[in-house]
């Protein structure tokens, strides 16, 4: 079947078509929780584990990003890097295909080595810092940028100042879902005087693909944690 087309959204925005049968499933592939059943207080909190547990959507997921950078040839990435710790799950399969390395972008504390640190940087819903270690991307590097989704856009900016920092660019930054009403492409796109500003940025699905049939809260009073006895009881 043939992949889903690509639509500009803005200059250096792109996303999936989402009229497209294939996007929509991946879209119904994603339930979101209210903030009583979700591990921050947001709106709505995706939970991209409904296309990890979905071999045919995160199959498709995969080779649509694998097609897109196998297609641009010697002009495509030389380096995939994921956030911590959702990108860490769309990363690696796409690396694996194109053959080119997986880079972590780890929160800070957790990798060895010698490291570059992005500083703190807010999110959508806290404070963070995250860090490379210095020389898994280089002068001349191409790397994409890769998260599970895009609020503020907050920890994409420390992507791309961490690869800054160490000599390489960012090649596209990509993200399976967006919420376009904190436009944190725009705010990509705008930051230092347009620094960034002729970087594409792909994002996937937009929230209002998934709609609010995709809220997956349980029946009021549900408790939040149960015990492995509990749940033995409990309907999924
Ligand atoms: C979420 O927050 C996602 O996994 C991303 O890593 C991040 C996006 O938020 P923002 O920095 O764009 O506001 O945990």
């Amino acid at each position: 079947m043939p992949l889903p087309a690509v639509v500009a959204l803005g200059a250096q925005h792109f996303c999936l078509d989402q009229s497209d049968d294939q996007v929509k499933r991946i879209a119904k592939s994603l339930p979101w929780y209210g903030p009583k059943y979700s591990p921050h207080d947001v709106p709505s909190f995706y939970d991209v584990s409904g296309i990890t547990e979905d071999p045919a959507v995160f199959q498709l997921v995969v080779d649509f990003f694998v097609e897109r950078y196998r297609s641009q040839g010697e002009d495509g990435p030389t380096h995939i890097a994921g956030f911590d710790a959702r990108g860490f799950l769309f990363g690696p399969p796409i690396a694996l295909a194109l053959k080119i390395p997986f880079v972590m972008i780890r929160k800070a504390g957790k990798l060895p080595g010698v490291l570059v640190t992005s500083g703190t940087y807010v999110t959508e819903y806290s404070t963070d810092e995250t860090v490379m270690r210095l020389g898994s991307v280089r002068a001349g590097d191409r790397v994409v940028l890769v998260d599970d989704l895009i609020a503020t856009g907050g920890t994409a900016l420390a992507g791309f100042d961490l690869v800054d920092q160490l000599g390489a660019r960012v090649h596209e930054f990509a993200a399976m879902v967006s919420l376009p009403f904190l436009d944190g492409v725009g705010k990509i796109h705008a930051y230092k005087e347009g620094k960034y500003k002729d970087v594409p940025c792909f994002t996937m699905v937009d929230d209002a693909s998934i709609g609010p049939e995709m809220c997956s809260d349980p029946p009021e009073g549900t408790p939040r944690m149960v015990s492995a006895e509990q749940a033995g009881t409990m309907e999924a």
